[in-house]
């Protein structure tokens, strides 16, 4: 008796702090996107859900289990725990209604990707959520659903989530899409090869009217290579250039949705021992499985990338034949069903042939 009642006046304190903070509170949600064994890819999307706007917003986690962040985007994140993010300028603001999220890799601490809990003054303090979205060939994970008080958390509930694993062909691969976004991050120190942007490419062609062929290109690319193995390449996909202005933008809202995507992102692990022992003007093929993470679906890519060594400092990474991104298999089909109606087309393509060169330069 003496219990539930303590029971019922924590619930009932739970619940007045969620309504009091509820004009101007978010969810803050921590998700496993791709968790491999030895490090992982997540993202925390907070989502406004109160009715004033977010003007700014920070927050903060923890892992109990050593687990370490090598490199993020969207968000300046510290650069070792305790971890908290901040907002960049073009985030900072969030419309009720809106989410913005940021991602990161690193290293899982013992075993499977831990899911913290995500605390700060813009989240909601009855409950925050934690979910893996989806899991990549390499290895399934799991997701658990969290409620959180403002300093601690305890699990109540979890359950095993089912891997999504795709398409992969012998030759190239068949994934797609993904949103884009600005993506930089304060946390470069952990790479041992950073994304050159400048000299970075990676286009993509579409198809219309049956044989309308056009080729359109994302401007922002950031990532790295960490030394302990973990490739990232993150795709702004705001940035996305159609050579049409009114084009592009109706990609970036009707497609990419890229206020709730703002970004693409590609991982995949590397023998680093191997990127060292290339010698200058030495090339490889690797015939790799990367996971690429687009417009809230992750996908399997199974390609063969072209590595050379141009310099000590400097390596070039390009796909060998073009990567087919399926929209459908990144739930992008209605987005181009929008796009050909606006445009008065009888028929887009829904197979996109992607190629990249990317250059990473040594840290
Ligand atoms: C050392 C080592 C190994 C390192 C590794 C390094 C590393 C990280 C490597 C990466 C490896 C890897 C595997 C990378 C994968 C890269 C990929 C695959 C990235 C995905 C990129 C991406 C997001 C691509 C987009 C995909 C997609 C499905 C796009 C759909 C595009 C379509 C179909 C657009 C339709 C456009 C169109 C025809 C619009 C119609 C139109 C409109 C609406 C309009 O308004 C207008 O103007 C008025 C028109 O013009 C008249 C129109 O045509």
């Amino acid at each position: 008796m003496g219990k539930r009642l303590l029971r019922r006046s924590a619930l009932l304190l739970l619940m007045s702090a969620g309504v009091a903070q509820q004009a101007s509170a978010a969810q803050c949600e921590y998700s496993v996107l791709n968790d491999w064994g030895g490090g992982f890819q997540a993202e925390i999307r907070i989502t406004n859900d109160g009715v004033s706007a977010i003007n700014g917003w920070a927050v903060n986690w923890e892992y109990t289990d050593g687990s370490s962040i090598n490199h993020g985007w969207n968000a300046n994140i510290s650069d070792a725990a305790p971890y908290s993010a901040t907002a960049l300028n073009w985030n900072a603001s969030i419309a009720p209604g809106s989410s913005v999220a940021f991602g990161f890799v690193g290293n899982n601490g013992s075993g499977q990707a831990q899911m913290p809990v995500v605390v700060g003054d813009v989240c909601a303090t009855i409950a925050s959520s934690s979910s893996v979205q989806s899991s990549s060939s390499i290895a399934p994970s799991s997701s658990s659903s969290l409620v959180a008080s403002s300093s601690s958390s305890s699990v109540i509930s979890s359950s095993v989530a089912s891997s999504s694993s795709v398409v992969a062909s012998s030759s190239s691969v068949i994934g797609s899409s993904s949103s884009v976004a600005e993506s930089s991050s304060s946390l470069s120190s952990g790479d041992s090869w950073q994304l050159d942007s400048t000299l970075s490419q990676l286009t993509f062609s579409t198809t219309k009217k049956i044989h309308v062929v056009e080729n359109m290109t994302f401007t922002e690319l950031s990532g790295g290579i960490s030394s302990d193995g973990i490739a990232t390449l993150n795709i702004a996909l705001a940035s996305v250039d159609s050579g049409i202005d009114i084009r592009s933008e109706r990609m970036r809202n009707f497609l990419f949705e890229t206020s709730l995507f703002p970004s693409a992102t590609v991982t995949l692990p590397v023998d680093t021992v191997e990127l060292s022992s290339l010698a200058v003007g030495e090339s490889v093929v690797l015939n790799i499985i990367a996971s690429l993470n687009l417009h809230g679906v992750t996908n399997d890519i199974t390609t063969n990338l072209k590595v050379s060594r141009l310099s000590t400092g400097q390596i070039m990474v390009q796909n060998v034949a073009p990567i087919l991104v399926v929209a459908d298999a990144y739930d992008l089909e209605g987005g181009i069903e929008e796009l050909r109606t606006i445009a008065n087309l009888n028929s887009i393509g829904k197979v996109v042939p992607v190629d990249f060169t990317l250059f990473f330069s040594a840290q």
